[in-house]
């Protein structure tokens, strides 16, 4: 099994019950088990600022399916949820599901860049990891606490407590 993390977000349909839908969405995926789900995080808008803020939270998953085959899934999920895909460069959405680590692996391909490019800097993708996995050393070989450290909060916080808890 390799150990993938997986964001979710979304600022539209009522997030909070979008983000909850997604980690049961999540919970049923083929050859796979989920281990853990983050707290939900609210945070401020990363991109246009006129948009409704967003729900944020991380999964960790132990998968059989390869990197491509949990991207098909993910995006299955955004789907059936409702997420309509527009030309707007980070518009709001109902639903999104991001691969951010697929094991140690580097991947390069036009459907697909793991690690996801932005999780260095973004807020709200490093608290719910560093909550998930605290001593995490990312592929290119920066520990988790690093990043954590120099990444402003923007007023990102807990809103709700993870499933199961
Ligand atoms: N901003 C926040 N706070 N959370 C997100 O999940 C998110 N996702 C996006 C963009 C539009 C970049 N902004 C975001 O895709």
């Amino acid at each position: 099994m390799i150990e993938a993390f997986v964001a979710i977000g979304s600022n539209l349909g009522d997030p909070l019950a979008q983000a909850r839908r997604a980690v049961a969405a999540l919970a049923t995926l083929p050859e796979s088990e989920l281990q853990q789900a983050s707290s939900f995080y609210g945070s401020r808008p990363m991109g246009p600022a006129d948009q409704p803020d967003y729900v944020n939270a991380v999964v960790r998953l132990h998968t059989r399916l390869g990197p491509l085959a949990l991207l098909d899934q993910l995006q299955r999920i955004e789907l059936e949820q409702g997420r309509v895909r527009k030309d707007e460069r980070w518009g709001p959405r109902t639903l999104d599901l991001d691969l951010l680590l697929y094991g140690e692996e580097h991947i390069q391909h036009e459907r697909l860049t793991v690690p996801h490019y932005g999780m260095k800097e973004r807020e709200f993708v490093l608290l719910p990891l560093a909550e998930l996995a605290p001593a995490l050393v990312l592929p290119c070989g920066t520990p988790l606490t690093d990043l954590v450290a120099r990444c402003p909060r923007n007023g990102l916080a807990i809103i709700a407590a993870a499933v199961g808890e």
